[in-house]
């Protein structure tokens, strides 16, 4: 059984969909970010970097302890090497999966979540920063959308690169950018809509808000997030 430390955000997301994918028993163990669930020394011992997601499987590769692994790219990259399921084998493939895992990891994922937090949740009145990642944002949709009018799946087959970067083309339209100006990325990101273990990873009562473009929070929620009480968080 994996134990899965979750909140419906795209990395979030990106490890509820590869556990439909695999197959693999789990639970979802649901974390309110805004309450403050991943600022406790527990969590910190199974993540020292205290974001979600993160999982503790208690059955691990290898035997042992039950094991903890945090990062979602490297979530993916366990229960892919767990499952052996969804990194290509071939290795020209599997080495376009693990570059566009990484892309997705230092790139798409952190620029448009800096995009998300000036568009959505600063103070506004910032044109700089909403500028800089609004157009970083757009710059990697294009790169993305090069990429998909040349291969069907970033590895050529569907694999843990596409899981990593649909969740966060989808939360796009958070932001207000339309998928339909990059044709081939549109048409992907249908294609994967589609997919059953998609579907389930994304069930609606999971699904956050994304029609919410400021989301409106009390003082207290946004100290968790992103002031005092994060910082003082324990870091043991
Ligand atoms: N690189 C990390 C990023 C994790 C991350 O930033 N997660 C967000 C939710 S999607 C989070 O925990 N936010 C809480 C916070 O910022 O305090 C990963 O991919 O796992």
């Amino acid at each position: 059984m994996i134990d899965v430390y979750f909140t419906p955000t795209p990395n979030g997301h990106k490890v509820s969909i590869m556990l439909e994918e695999t197959g693999l028993a789990h639970r979802l163990l649901k974390m309110d970010m805004l309450a403050g669930d991943h600022l406790t020394p527990e969590y910190r011992r199974i993540n020292p970097n205290g974001r979600l997601p993160a999982i503790v499987d208690h059955d691990p590769i290898g035997g042992g302890a039950p094991l903890p692994v945090f990062e979602s790219g490297a979530i993916l990259l366990y229960l892919a090497e767990k499952s052996g399921k969804l990194l290509p084998h071939d290795p020209r493939r599997r080495s376009q999966a693990q570059q566009w895992l990484m892309w997705q990891m230092a790139s798409f994922g952190p620029m448009q979540g800096q995009a998300h937090h000036f568009i959505r949740y600063a103070p506004e009145g910032q044109p700089y920063p909403v500028e800089r990642y609004r157009n970083e944002t757009v710059r990697l949709l294009h790169v993305l959308d090069g990429r998909l009018s040349e291969a069907e799946y970033l590895a050529e087959e569907y694999s843990v690169a596409d899981i990593a970067c649909w969740p966060w083309a989808r939360a796009t339209r958070a932001i207000g950018l339309a998928l339909d100006d990059y044709p081939a990325l549109a048409a992907w990101f249908t294609r994967i809509a589609e997919r059953p273990a998609v579907i389930a990873g994304t069930d609606v009562k999971n699904a956050p808000n994304l029609s919410s473009a400021r989301p409106v929070l009390t003082k207290e929620q946004w100290s968790n997030l992103f002031g005092q009480n994060m910082l003082e968080a324990p870091t043991r």
